[in-house]
């Protein structure tokens, strides 16, 4: 991994690394993609990230960075000829990262939840979803992306749940994105999904619901027998 050769460890249902891979693609970056096994983790993924051990690490001339959202900003100041996906301007970018952090501290867990458990603590996940979806929702502003006609930062950011949430309410068969309750945000999931570079750059629907239907049955597993 030497001069200007960039590599991204991700995992094929990990929706961290997706963000990298969407914005590589975006920026037409070429990149070497080496895919991570959860449970054997490769020395080299052990060496460039041996604080998280996690997905996604983009090694660019040799140098790892680590954290998805830190390489998605990564990305866009070192390749920043052709499309920017945060602005110029310092409020709207510092408005940006409060919704990107909004969403992976508030929604991110509770779709978690809503996955992993059951019952009382499945319907307070729920509720929890329900909320903060709404809430993101609200920061489209009535624009078709979070970054107002054209995909942005926030769009990259918050894109893997636009594909997995639908495919969680399959698999738990509880609703967390209505139609007329979200309107917004259940319109920026098509427009999102239907944007060509996205579309091309996601993972097989039929294998990632069985990934998530054996995931959640293994986290049930495992948490009560804890
Ligand atoms: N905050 C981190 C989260 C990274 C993360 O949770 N990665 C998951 C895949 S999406 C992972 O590597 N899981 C494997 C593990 O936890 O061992 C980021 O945004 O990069």
């Amino acid at each position: 991994m030497e001069g200007d050769e960039v590599t991204l460890f991700g995992m094929w249902p990990a929706p961290m690394a997706l963000r990298i891979e969407w914005a590589l693609k975006l920026k037409r970056i070429k990149y070497k993609y080496i895919d991570e096994d959860h449970y054997t983790k490769s020395p080299l993924l052990l060496k460039y990230n041996p604080i998280y051990k996690k997905v996604p690490v983009l090694v660019h001339g040799g140098r790892p960075i680590v954290e998805s959202l830190v390489i998605l900003e990564y990305i866009d100041e070192t390749w920043n000829e052709d499309c920017m996906f945060l602005t110029d301007d310092p409020c709207e970018r510092a408005i940006a990262r409060f919704w990107a952090r909004f969403s992976d501290d508030k929604c991110l867990p509770a779709i978690v939840g809503v996955l992993s458990k059951t019952g009382e603590a499945q319907e307070k996940a729920l509720k929890e979803a329900q909320e903060s979806l709404k809430t993101l929702g609200e920061a489209l502003n009535g624009n078709k992306f979070f970054g107002g006609e054209m995909i942005g930062y926030l769009d990259i950011a918050n894109g893997w749940i636009s594909y997995w949430v639908p495919l969680i309410e399959v698999v738990t068969g509880l609703k967390l994105v209505d139609e007329n309750e979200m309107p917004s945000l259940h319109a920026w999931f098509r427009n999102f999904l239907d944007f060509p570079v996205i579309k091309e750059m996601l993972p097989p629907r039929e294998r990632l619901l069985s990934h998530l239907k054996s995931l959640r049955e293994d986290l049930i597993a495992s948490s009560s027998n804890s």
